[in-house]
């Protein structure tokens, strides 16, 4: 563990990452002030953002893998996967009507959500194991929102800002992991009515459940376990794609339904 921030400065940089995040306003990324952060830091103030939102009566009910394609790795520049986690606060129902006001840049990805039944831990977690230990997918579409100002960011900062997870919604047909091929799971995207993105499950790590292992690898790195019960966002298929109010989106899976959402102002 390579931690760089004191403690003091961890609380300080979190208070900057909810004040955006709770009252929608843009901050310069976190490295600009202290370039030698390094990811260990970033999960010490997602940390912190967790802790305050649980104690403000925000309940933890999953998490999300984030950044875990080719496309999206190459549209922000980065080498790396990330996590973050989901609360309650962020869920809306499927076909509901979201509204932006809250939100600076948000954009919408496509992906395969695992509702898990046995708690799983590192280290050395497998795609195997998460199979096994999931009572069923499902499609979810994820609206993430980085708080940084003009897209400038990097790593260190995104998992600071809790990989940018905003709002998610999950809908479809649930269906049983083995009952279908979660590797070449088809998904075409549509906003307004036009295909703007379309992709197969392979383009995150080439399984989504490697990426549920992957997270649940870095979970035991930060001292946690995901218990039985999680929502997990396994990753979006396709790149993000910008959103504002009046648009509609819907995400068609090959064998999971669809699930859609409105945006207001
Ligand atoms: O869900 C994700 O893939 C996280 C994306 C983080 C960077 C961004 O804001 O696009
Ligand atoms: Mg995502």
């Amino acid at each position: 563990m390579t931690r760089t921030l004191s403690r003091e400065d961890v609380v300080r940089l979190c208070e900057r990452v909810e004040g955006a995040q709770t009252r929608a306003y843009a901050i310069p990324k976190l490295t600009n002030e202290y370039p030698d952060m390094t990811f260990d830091d970033g999960y010490a103030i997602q940390s912190e953002l967790r802790r305050r939102f649980l104690s403000q009566g925000h309940k933890l009910v999953g998490w999300k893998a984030g950044l875990t394609s080719k496309a999206k790795m190459e549209q922000m520049g980065v080498d790396e996967p990330s996590i973050g986690f989901l609360t309650d606060k962020m869920a809306h129902p499927e076909n509901s009507v979201i509204s932006v006001a809250g939100l600076l840049h948000p954009r919408v990805e496509c992906e395969i959500a695992f509702v898990t039944k046995a708690e799983l831990s590192g280290p050395g977690c497998t795609a195997a194991d998460v199979l096994e230990a999931t009572d069923y997918v499902l499609p979810a579409i994820e609206i993430i929102d980085s708080r940084f100002t003009g897209f400038s960011f990097d790593l260190e900062s995104v998992i600071a800002d809790n990989g940018s997870s905003a709002r998610f919604v999950g809908g479809g047909r649930a269906r049983f992991p083995n009952d279908i091929d979660l590797r070449t799971q088809g998904v075409v995207f549509e906003k307004n009515g036009e295909i703007v993105q379309m992709g197969a499950s392979a383009a995150v790590l080439g399984h989504p459940a490697k990426a549920v292992a992957m997270l649940v690898n870095i979970l035991h790195n930060l001292g946690e376990v995901l218990p039985a019960g999680s929502f997990v966002m396994s990753g979006g298929i396709t790149e993000a794609v910008a959103v504002k109010p009046g648009d509609h989106v819907i995400a068609r899976y090959q064998d999971l339904g669809s699930v859609s959402v409105r945006f207001s102002e």
